[in-house]
């Protein structure tokens, strides 16, 4: 691997957001998430699901507190299984113990990253007091061992780590690695990292090599990313040394998994048993996206991160290719991942319903992950175009316009008759709910929407890459002095984009600007400095010159509305077509078009146009197109079936919007895909 060539990600207080949209997103983060998922960790909401993460937490400190009392007399509680989601027999009295999902923690650590990111765009002294206050309770819930998982702590604690498959301690333990390292960068203080890190150092005196250590590794990943995160802040090669170990280790044979759990060994295929946590063959070997669709992306992010760091060539054409299986096979034109709600997974090649789209908002959010860590290893655009597609409709379809409301499943058909009477569209929801008992998605949509500034570019000591074009502000040092860089755009529903770039570096002629041309553009127009002397490799545009002061480079990458057809492979699609316009995604909503959307149809030569619409207060244009509608009355003598005949159709006005905007006016039918009729 040619290390010169790869680049970094900035961090967050690098990047300081000036973007009419993402400004206006990260304000409903800080105003109306944050403080909601506050309460809702707190239980503070009524009619959500209840959470019990705080509660959790407090009941640890108070087991804490009875040691300290108690001291030889203190009895700890000795492990008994409680059910993966535990409730409490009278929801009115909350004893002591532990309640919710096996790794509720991990919704605090979510929140305390958002925190520390809303902090660095918007320094905020009473949130920061809460957040303090909170950590505390975290940190007093700690085992004096540096353990610290409030699920084994109430339940007992002569069960650490035997079951890594199932319970999702190191995956807790990622997160607060990761929301301890954006509070400390938000705010300087490290009471939450010195918390990470000594939980870490529990976990790696026992696992990874060496004697007496168990050879065990994550169930569910992120500990892999997180502890190379870890590793950067700290500088301890410890935690690289476990995340090395966790990446390097999974799927190796015996499976660690068989000896935490001998009674699951069967004869036959035995690679089928763990393929759900991608620990089927070693990582390297590994072609093919299988598994939760969460857990994959995790890891495959982790694996890309660590390729980096080892310049393990190895590491990354394993993540190449998982890429390609990912993106030319698994993935819905939404950017969403996950076929199917059995093992919230992906499913086979190809095999992308619509109706019945797991397309968790955590799974899109985990290839944004991936994508970031692979333009740090080769700038190359595919990367940029698939990371730009899950922002722009996967992921922010995943929250209501007035941020109150979540999705965790995002579907790409909809008609809420089905949802309420069918069994196997139980897990879609045809509005977003208002908190989830499996609350992993809402405060990974906060943390990553308040930390977009780390995705829109990457940067080596010689270029910049502009991935995502985001309006913000930010500062390099490079060998040749300072540069500064100043990008205005006005994304996602017009492609002109502005920028500025001054400071010694930039002046001295030895420092390029990588500029990426959209997947979706076909055309684009500059003005302000000449391109004559630009070079475009893999999708983007390298301009390296001597800027002088007062010059600037605008470009217009244009926008046009694109009919859009999947490979033919996918039968659920087939003949059908989506309507896209640069990274937006479109669909119909029967509030809209009128019920029983499937009996409409679109040419793939439609006339289209687009006109100024609002919803919620979030202005965009739809795409209005003229389209057919069938118009064969239901048999008279009620037949379900009949001879065929002609169809016939009528022409009608079809008004599309964005994907991500759809339910924010009630329970209605939608759809991306439309049956094709080519007039
Ligand atoms: O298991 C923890 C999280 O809950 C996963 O990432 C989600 O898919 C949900 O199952
Ligand atoms: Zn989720």
């Amino acid at each position: 691997m040619e290390q010169n060539k790869c680049s970094r990600m900035l961090p967050v207080q690098q990047v300081k957001i000036e973007d009419a949209f993402w400004k206006e997103k990260q304000r409903l983060v800080r105003e109306e998430v944050i403080p909601y998922q506050w309460k809702a960790l707190n239980d503070q909401i009524s009619g959500a699901a209840p959470s019990f993460c705080m509660h959790n937490f407090r009941a640890a400190v108070h087991l804490n507190n009875r040691r300290e009392q108690q001291k030889e007399n203190f009895h700890p509680p000795v492990y008994s299984y409680r059910g993966f989601e535990r409730l409490p027999e009278n929801p009115g009295e909350l004893k002591d113990e532990f309640y919710g999902f096996v790794f509720q923690d991990s919704d605090f650590y979510k929140w305390i990253e958002a925190v520390g990111y809303s902090l660095i765009q918007h320094p905020d002294a009473e949130l920061e007091a809460t957040a303090d206050e909170a950590i505390e309770i975290v940190a007093a819930a700690q085992q004096p061992n540096g353990y610290l998982d409030t699920y084994y702590i109430l339940n007992g604690q002569d069960q650490i780590f035997t079951n890594l498959r199932d319970f999702h301690e190191l995956y807790c333990l990622g997160h607060l690695i990761e929301g301890a390292i954006a509070y400390y960068q938000a705010t300087g203080k490290d009471r939450l990292l010195q918390v990470a890190c000594r939980y870490a150092d529990y976990a790696a005196s026992k696992l990874g090599d060496g004697e007496g250590k168990k050879r065990g590794y994550p169930g569910h990943e992120i500990a892999e990313m997180a502890l190379l995160q870890l590793y950067e802040v700290t500088g301890e090669t410890r935690y690289l040394e476990l995340s090395r170990f966790f990446i390097n280790e999974r799927g190796r044979r015996p499976y660690y998994f068989d000896s935490e759990h001998p009674e699951d060994i069967k004869p036959g295929d035995d690679s089928i048993r763990y393929s759900y946590h991608q620990a089927h063959l070693p990582v390297r070997e590994q072609t093919e996206a299988v598994g939760h669709a969460v857990r994959a992306v995790y890891l495959y992010a982790g694996m890309a991160e660590l390729a980096r760091i080892d310049r393990d060539d190895s590491l990354l054409q394993a993540c190449r290719t998982l890429w390609d299986s990912i993106t030319q096979r698994k993935m819905y034109i939404t950017g969403g991942i996950g076929g199917t709600h059995i093992g919230e997974s992906f499913s086979f090649d190809y095999d992308l319903p619509s109706d019945t789209a797991y397309a968790e908002t955590c799974a899109s959010i985990g290839l944004i992950f991936f994508a970031g860590r692979m333009l740090q290893l080769e700038a190359d655009a595919k990367y940029a175009d698939v990371m730009e597609t899950a922002l722009y409709n996967g992921v922010l379809s995943g929250m209501a316009l007035d941020g109150k409301s979540f999705f965790y499943v995002n579907p790409l058909a909809v008609d809420p008759v089905a949802c309420h009477k069918d069994e196997r569209k139980a897990h879609v929801q045809p509005v977003r709910q208002k908190w989830f008992g499996c609350a992993c998605c809402p405060p990974n949509l906060a943390r990553l929407i308040g930390s977009i500034g780390r995705y829109a570019y990457t940067a080596s000591e010689d270029t910049l890459y502009l991935h995502l074009y985001i309006g913000s502000d930010l500062k390099l040092s490079t060998p040749e002095g300072e540069v500064h860089v100043q990008l205005r755009s006005h994304f996602p529903y017009n492609g002109t984009v502005s920028i500025r770039v001054s400071g010694e570096g930039a002046a001295s002629g030895k420092w390029s600007l990588a500029l990426r041309i959209p997947g979706w553009c076909r055309e684009y127009k500059s003005c302000g400095i000449s391109l004559d002397d630009a070079r475009l490799e893999n999708g983007y545009l390298y301009i390296t010159r001597a800027w002088k002061e007062d010059e600037f480079l605008e470009l217009d990458f244009v926008m046009n509305i694109r009919l859009m057809q999947s490979n033919p492979l996918v039968r659920e699609t087939a003949g059908q077509i989506a309507v896209t316009r640069g990274p937006v995604v479109y669909c119909l909503e029967e509030r809209d078009n009128g019920k029983n959307l499937h009996l409409l149809a679109l040419s793939a030569n439609a006339k289209a146009h687009i006109e100024p619409f609002s919803i919620e207060g979030e202005k965009f244009p739809a795409v209005v197109a003229i389209g057919w509608k069938e118009t064969e009355e239901p048999d008279q003598a009620g037949r379900l079936y009949r001879t065929a005949r002609s169809v016939e159709y009528e022409p009608v006005e079809l008004k599309f919007v964005p994907y991500y905007t759809w339910a924010n006016r009630g329970e209605n039918e939608m759809t991306v895909w439309v049956r094709r009729r080519d007039s």
